[in-house]
């Protein structure tokens, strides 16, 4: 084992989350308090995570992740640059609730340009429980921070021992700890006992990563709704949205398709110049263009709630009063993030 001081220096950022979670019994996994235990605490059920790297633990809250809004990912952003710009440190894991994770780790995968590793995990099973899934996710999001092969592919995330693209992952189980999957495009690599293997090389920069940096650490991004849409859904909903977001992202049925009472609502928006962007709630599978809905967007690849994400950004970054302008510049944004 290579000598402590010789080893690789990584930042630990803790968010909270199940991770950091606390329950009752050992027994029980599935009523506990998400966001107590303060990341030092996390660190000391770790024996012999100082031979992977030199870790610096840093507190930067502790929520559970359903409470996290787009604010918080600015302070968060502004944060991650600062340890990513301190020599020091030659790659950072973050510690975050499995429900938003995903949209975290998009919003920083699009305002962190890709570089040092920036890797997110969370857990399972709160941090009491019999076989805890949190300790050795950390372990294995901090070999990955440490690995100069991580170097350049943008936000990662680590879940039991999977290695996946910000952009690619979401959540697909409720209580598994298998539970994210890139369901298309698979996982980037494993970690096995603890060392990184990537299956690929990192010649292709990851697309988008980093697109939007010149809004690291804005607090107020744009309003973006997500729409749901199913058999027989009131147009009333559309139109609440339409009166108060300046974007809005359909989670459509099949290829994004709605209903036509919806497709009529929004079109009042769109020639008002408010994008829409079409994404499926079959949960994988690209969305397509189609002649029949050329005036909204495709979302590609992405899911709905990271579909929003870009919109917010792309709304942020469009710099134009300029409708004509705007959409070109999203349409441009989402066929390049939404590609597989
Ligand atoms: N409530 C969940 C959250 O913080 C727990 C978890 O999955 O970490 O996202």
């Amino acid at each position: 084992m290579a000598s402590t001081s010789t080893l690789p220096q990584v930042a630990l950022l803790a968010t909270g989350g199940t991770i950091a979670g606390v329950a009752s019994t050992p027994l029980e996994q599935i009523s506990y308090q998400a966001g107590v235990l303060p990341v030092e605490r996390m660190l000391e059920s770790l024996p012999g995570i100082d031979g992977v790297a030199r870790i610096a633990g840093v507190q930067w809250g502790n929520l559970p992740s359903e409470n996290i809004t787009p604010k918080d990912w600015a302070v968060l952003g502004k944060k991650c640059a600062e340890i990513l710009a301190n020599p020091d440190f030659c790659g950072m894991a973050l510690t975050h609730g499995t429900d938003t994770l995903e949209e975290t780790a998009f919003y920083l995968d699009l305002v962190l340009p890709p570089g040092k590793p920036v890797v997110l995990t969370g857990a399972m099973r709160p941090a009491t429980s019999l076989s805890a899934d949190g300790p050795i996710n950390i372990r294995d999001a901090v070999a990955v921070a440490a690995c100069p092969a991580a170097y350049g592919r943008g936000v990662l995330l680590v879940m039991n021992g999977r290695i996946l693209a910000a952009r690619a992952a979401v959540k697909v189980s409720t209580l598994d700890v298998e539970a994210f999957r890139a369901l298309e495009s698979g996982c980037l690599g494993r970690v096995i006992n603890g060392e990184p293997h990537f299956y690929h090389g990192n010649e292709h920069a990851p697309p988008l990563s980093g697109a939007c940096a010149a809004l690291t650490g804005q607090p107020e991004l744009p309003r973006v709704d997500i729409l749901y849409a199913c058999a027989g859904m009131p147009e009333d909903l559309a139109r609440h949205s339409l009166e108060r977001a300046q974007g809005i992202v359909l989670a459509g049925m099949g290829n994004g398709s709605m209903p036509q009472r919806i497709c009529r609502e929004l079109r009042t928006g769109m020639t008002a110049g408010l994008p829409v962007v079409r994404t499926s709630r079959t949960g994988s599978g690209p969305v397509t263009p189609l002649e029949e809905y050329a005036d909204f967007i495709p979302g590609g690849m992405l899911s709905a709630a990271k579909a929003r994400v870009l919109l917010m950004l792309g709304l942020g970054t469009a710099q134009s009063d300029d409708a004509i302008f705007r959409l070109r510049h999203l349409r441009q944004l989402f066929a390049v993030g939404g590609k597989l």
